[in-house]
């Protein structure tokens, strides 16, 4: 029986897109954007050369900034396999004799963190892999002759090739992260929905050799977890009024793949913002690093996850095993709970006080999570406010903590 303990605990992880694209070094869609065909793209595999991707340097930063379970691609959209997969030649094994998927399980394993899996169902180098709205190719002249031949029925053999090789040959799989599904139609082509993946039966079969295995929903059936992609939700997420496990996947830049001339960088005081947030919701985070070319955690993305797994170090007791708390918080930020502590996070820091409302009476002490120091809390009472000098809370249950001057 697949259970979401784990990762209702975890609530962070860390995803890795890895791949010929990061030596491109603009975007995991570069061969998409640029209309790129598999003779330009093939130079990427041709001096394809990780020296420096280092699984268990990923794992340990992984752990380090607090975060339980790390997901690499296996193949992203541009088909490139980093196992050893028997069914093609564009792999990570026949370009420099690697098997990356196994360093990577081995070294997240040894950390003691869950081990996820990406799998991308597009696959724009499959000779099968039908040309539509969304393929690299969709602007050639006689782009409508090119699926002439093409058999979507011998691409899902052979995905499904891929994703039993990936199930059976690692050991237990925590977590899988197909990507997706496009059923619209668009510009005379059509998508490619849940048919096209055969998705019941891909999904029978991740059940059938990883039982114990979370499945995301972008096969475009429901599965385990939903995963909204770098937008914060506004609320818990629910289907029909049930509640849904889901998690928030955010890149560092707006791009997966590694960017070299991005500037977008978010800051870690953002990042653990939003990280917070989404546990205050219900959900978890899966925060992108996009290895250079070489393999290697880029700098900038390094010292960011260092500044996270600081504020972790600290907070941890907030985020991981914490939930959603049922208090409506105060406008400064937002709440987490774990077991009978509540954790207000602030988002902004008010002068001398914050005003939480409801919580009076409820509350037996209240303490500065990053030092354990108390804090001084009082029960406002509007008549007695000029007496008290502190300002009234916004209803009679409002319990008022005071605060330092200094944000810790
Ligand atoms: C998207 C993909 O197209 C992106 O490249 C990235 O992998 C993201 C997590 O999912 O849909």
């Amino acid at each position: 029986m697949m259970t979401d303990d784990w990762f209702d605990e975890a609530r962070f992880g860390m995803f890795v897109h890895f791949g010929l694209y990061s030596a491109a070094a603009r975007h995991e869609w570069v061969q998409n954007y640029e209309r790129l065909t598999d003779d330009d793209y093939r130079q990427y595999f041709d001096h394809f050369d990780p020296d420096r991707f280092d699984a268990r340097a990923i794992a340990r930063t992984a752990k380090a900034s607090g975060m339980g379970y790390v997901v690499l691609t296996t193949k992203h959209h541009d088909g490139f396999c980093l196992w050893d997969s028997q069914l093609t030649d564009f792999t990570s094994r026949v370009a420099v004799d690697r098997d990356l998927v196994r360093e990577f399980v081995d070294a997240v394993r040894a950390e003691g963190l869950k081990v996820g899996l990406y799998h991308s169902v597009i696959d724009w180098h499959h000779p099968d892999f039908t040309v539509d709205w969304n393929h690299p190719r969709r602007d050639d002249e006689n782009a409508h002759a090119l699926n002439e031949g093409r058999d979507m029925g011998r691409y899902r053999e052979y995905l499904h090739g891929h994703v039993r090789e990936l199930l059976t040959g690692y050991g237990q799989i925590d977590y899988l992260f197909f990507d997706f599904t496009y059923p619209e139609e668009k510009d005379g082509w059509a998508g490619k929905g849940p048919a096209d993946w055969d998705a019941d039966a891909l999904l029978a079969l991740c059940r059938e050799l990883q039982p114990d295995m979370l499945v995301n929903d972008r096969l475009g059936i429901p599965a385990d977890f939903v995963t909204p992609e770098q937008y914060q939700p506004t609320a818990p997420i629910e289907r029909d009024g049930v509640p849904l496990t889901w998690e928030a996947c955010q890149t560092l830049n707006g791009s997966w793949g590694y960017h070299r001339d991005n500037t977008d960088q978010k800051s870690a005081t953002m990042l653990t913002q939003m990280l917070v947030d989404s546990v205050s919701m219900g959900g978890n985070m899966l925060l992108n690093i996009g290895p250079d070319g070489r393999g290697a955690i880029a700098p900038r993305d390094a010292a960011t996850l260092g500044e996270i797994g600081d504020w972790m170090a600290l907070h941890r007791d907030a985020v991981v095993g914490a939930g959603h708390a049922p208090f409506a918080p105060p406008r400064e930020g937002v709440y987490t709970r774990r077991g009978d502590r509540l954790y207000l996070h602030l988002f902004a820091w008010p002068l001398g006080f914050v005003h939480l409302p409801g919580l009076a009476g409820r509350v037996s002490y209240a303490r500065l999570l990053n030092d354990g120091s108390w804090l001084k809390t009082s029960v406002s009472d509007p008549q007695q406010q000029a007496d008290l000098m502190t300002p009234a809370g916004e209803d009679e249950g409002t319990l008022t903590v005071h605060l330092p001057v200094q944000r810790p």
